[in-house]
């Protein structure tokens, strides 16, 4: 089973109509920043896995991404990617889609 004790920030979980986001990162990253930054800035909610100190987590979050920098995001279990690739998406109209729950494909 996936462990989430290092879970926090803004989620609402419970609420089903929300794509659920997931974002891992470290206290010092300004890509972490400006990812969550976006993220709020369009109301979205989200679950904040900051592994800084994490190594459990980091283990997690390179298993799910294949990737070894921070952030990393994943929207309802889809890979968005890091910040660069979460602007990207918001560009091009796929980060709306991906919230409004359609497929990426
Ligand atoms: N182009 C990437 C840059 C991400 C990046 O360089 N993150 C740095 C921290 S700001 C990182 O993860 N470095 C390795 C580490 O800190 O472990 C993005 O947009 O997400």
């Amino acid at each position: 089973m996936k462990d989430i004790s290092y879970a926090s920030g803004l989620n609402n979980t419970e609420d089903e109509t929300m794509a659920r986001v997931e974002i891992y990162t470290k206290d010092y990253c300004p890509y972490c920043m400006r990812a969550k930054h976006l993220l709020e800035t369009k109301g979205v909610s989200f679950e904040e896995y900051d592994i800084t100190n994490d190594a459990a987590g980091q283990r997690d979050m390179i298993q799910r991404s294949e990737r070894r920098t921070v952030p990393q995001i994943f929207i309802d279990g889809f890979h968005v990617g890091g910040s660069d690739d979460l602007i990207e998406a918001n560009r091009s109209g796929q980060l709306d889609q991906l919230l409004a729950g359609k497929s990426a494909a």
